[in-house]
């Protein structure tokens, strides 16, 4: 026999959309339990995500998770993009009222998120094996799994699918119930992290004939680079002293301005997908996060937009369990998906700019340099680019002028 436990929403995912979510549903008072099949060192240190728009960093402020980020965060007011050998700053806070974005690590979000859970004793069930959800479509949903080889069952009001791209939650709707919406590039990112000091302040996006690269970082301290590679490049073809060589190449400007080296604390590479399943919800289970979309990186959208979808969810699920009205929840998925949409739009524009593409003619790359000339010389066209890079409003909150 199982072991049966209640709660008000089962949280299927311990990534930032599942612990924010359980942080805001404990803020207004709503019991919820995390599911997540990964073991709690796993999800403390699995390196993603560095850059958290204006708004979902005052929204983590707000919930009380803003210390260590306030503390450790980099305040970046601008981003360089670099062509032709010769950088362009696109300032972000002029352009946009004052706006600017966070530079922390996604995983060191996911400390915080996993403290404040802990802190609160709820429940945060850390490897819990094949997590299944049942009777999404009737009003009593449950979650089995199991915990150390002992069969549990979760009974709950509301369900969060909330475990990413590959979870099981999005997978336990019917598929003709679903749209789904994808493209995939020609491309991936290998990525690295080095214990090097950023040898600029601001990121850097490089557009090179060879390929696009990307200077990052996450501390006074460590560097975080990405190349453009082929989207299943076998990594052991890219030893140190190669990657190093073919960043110093696409980022050569002209003025010997170089990353700065040193030891690689960790290699990877991704594929790049955008991907949108409609809607976002069948009966009682929501999906949330990446679970529900997946943007390529270049826009640095994917965190942005879990936490935004949280935002969503919580508020409507606040006014479900305070007021016993499903208004908000039945506009969860159309709230969601037209800042997702817009998102997609910002992260494929921003890819399809800076990358190489194989099968660009001659005209296609003279194209593209025009388009990196007009967008970082018109002011008209760095502002639009400024906007969606800090975050679009909420879909509640008013646009200010020129954001
Ligand atoms: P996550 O973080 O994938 O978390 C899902 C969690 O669910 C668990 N899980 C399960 N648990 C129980 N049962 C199952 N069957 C389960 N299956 C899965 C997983 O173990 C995991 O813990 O999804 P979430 O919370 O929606 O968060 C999304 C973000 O992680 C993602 O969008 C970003 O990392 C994307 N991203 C970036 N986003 C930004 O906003 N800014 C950036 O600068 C940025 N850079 C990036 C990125 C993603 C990258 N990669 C690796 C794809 C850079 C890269 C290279
Ligand atoms: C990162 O620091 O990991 C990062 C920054 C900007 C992006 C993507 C990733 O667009």
């Amino acid at each position: 026999m199982a072991q049966i436990e209640r709660t008000q929403v089962g949280i299927v995912g311990a990534g930032p959309a599942g612990l924010l979510l359980a942080h805001l549903l404990h803020l207004e008072g709503i019991d919820s339990v995390i599911l997540e099949a990964r073991g709690r060192a796993y999800v403390e240190e699995r390196v993603r995500a560095g850059v958290i728009e204006q708004g979902a960093a005052d929204l983590l402020r707000g919930a009380g998770l803003g210390e260590r980020l306030d503390r450790e965060g980099l305040i970046h007011h601008g981003i360089e993009l670099r062509f032709a050998r010769q950088g362009h700053r696109i300032d972000l806070s002029g352009l946009t009222g004052g706006k600017a974005v966070t530079v922390y690590g996604q995983h060191e979000v996911v400390k915080d998120m996993v403290a404040a859970r802990l802190a609160t004793g709820r429940p945060l069930v850390f490897e819990a094996d094949d997590v299944t959800p049942r009777d999404i479509d009737g009003a009593r949903p449950r979650l089995t799994y199991r915990k150390g080889g002992v069969d549990q069952e979760l009974q709950c009001d509301i369900i969060a699918g909330c475990d990413g791209f590959h979870g099981v939650c999005r997978a336990s709707i019917p598929p003709e119930r679903l749209t789904l919406f994808e493209r995939t590039y020609p491309f991936g990112w290998l990525g690295i992290l080095a214990e090097a000091p950023p040898a600029s302040d601001e990121l850097i996006y490089a557009y090179h004939d060879r390929g696009f690269a990307l200077f990052s970082m996450r501390s006074h301290a460590v560097t975080r680079l990405y190349l453009q590679v082929p989207p299943d490049e076998d990594i052991t073809l890219w030893p140190d002293a190669r990657i190093w060589d073919e960043l110093h190449t696409r980022f050569d400007d002209g003025t010997g301005w170089r990353v700065n080296e040193g030891p690689v604390l960790q290699k990877g590479v991704t594929g790049m997908r955008s991907f949108v399943c409609e809607p976002m919800r069948f009966g009682r289970l929501f999906l949330a996060g990446d679970a529900a979309h997946i943007v390529p990186p270049t826009g640095a959208k994917g965190m942005n937009l879990a936490i935004a979808d949280i935002r969503v969810l919580a508020r409507a699920l606040t006014a479900l369990f305070r007021e016993g009205s499903e208004t908000l929840l039945d506009a969860y998925s159309a709230t969601c998906l037209r800042r997702i949409w817009k998102a997609q739009r910002f992260s494929w524009w921003m890819t399809s700019m800076l990358h190489r593409w194989d099968d660009a003619s001659p005209f296609d790359q003279r194209r593209q340099l025009a388009e990196l000339d007009y967008v970082t010389a018109s002011r008209a066209a760095s502002t639009a680019l400024a906007e969606n890079y800090v975050g679009l409003p909420y879909e509640d909150e008013t646009a200010t002028a020129g954001a």
